[in-house]
């Protein structure tokens, strides 16, 4: 559902859009019922000619069943939504695949740094290619990424791939992502990080392997 809005372009954009639709139409269904039978019995029990408006208050067991019985319908979706999260979590958080190539991302006010491993496919050679705001991957390999912020708190976030990191002064922090749709997509700071923070925006560049051959050797002449 969400796919028509944002496209999915990561390996585990889909876990995280499905768990995201499993919690809006848990959520949402209880939502519309618990105000379909407020306004109802708002409706049914309501002052009329002749009629005073009813207090229920219930106490008694027989009224107190339905406040009981959804509560532990509804602590059972919970348990459901519990599981799921974990199950995305292990899925995007803690089984990460080992990493074809790694790239660096240096935040700072206002731009994103990429540092990318260049030819040797190693960060911290003379061939790494730097750039700024803009990050070049290839389609279908499993980037592991160093994340640092120079100043302030950033958070680096791309969309497209349901992908939100946070960027901490003084750690480096990693994760990692799969790329699985050509194109051209945003990058934004999703951290408010002082005057300039709209101002930094970004892109991510997703590329075949040939594509993304002739931009590393157009970067180096
Ligand atoms: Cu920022």
């Amino acid at each position: 559902m969400i796919a028509y809005l944002v496209p999915q372009a990561s390996s585990y954009a889909g876990h995280i859009d499905w768990l995201f639709t499993l919690i809006l139409v848990t959520v949402g269904f209880w939502f519309l019922l618990a105000e379909g039978a407020f306004f109802w019995l708002c409706f049914r029990f309501r002052r009329r000619d002749g009629v005073a408006g009813q207090y229920v208050t219930g106490t008694r067991k027989e009224e107190k069943r339905w406040i009981s019985w959804p509560h532990y319908l509804v602590i059972a979706c919970d348990v459901v939504l519990i599981v799921a999260t974990v199950y995305v979590w292990l899925e995007v958080k803690q089984n990460i695949p080992p990493a074809d190539e790694r790239v660096r991302i240096v935040a700072q006010q206002w731009a994103w740094v990429f540092v990318h491993a260049g030819a040797d496919g190693k960060l911290g050679t003379p061939d790494d290619i730097v750039t700024v705001d803009e990050l070049h991957v290839q389609l279908d390999r499993v980037y592991q990424f160093e994340l640092m912020s120079k100043d302030v708190l950033h958070s680096f976030s791309v969309p497209v791939f349901r992908l939100k990191q946070d960027a901490v002064p003084g750690r480096t922090i990693s994760g990692w992502f799969k790329p699985t749709q050509r194109g051209r997509f945003d990058i934004q700071c999703a951290e408010i990080c002082g005057l300039g923070h709209a101002l930094m925006p970004g892109h991510v560049v997703i590329e075949s392997q040939e594509e993304h051959q002739a931009w590393m050797r157009a970067q180096r002449t």
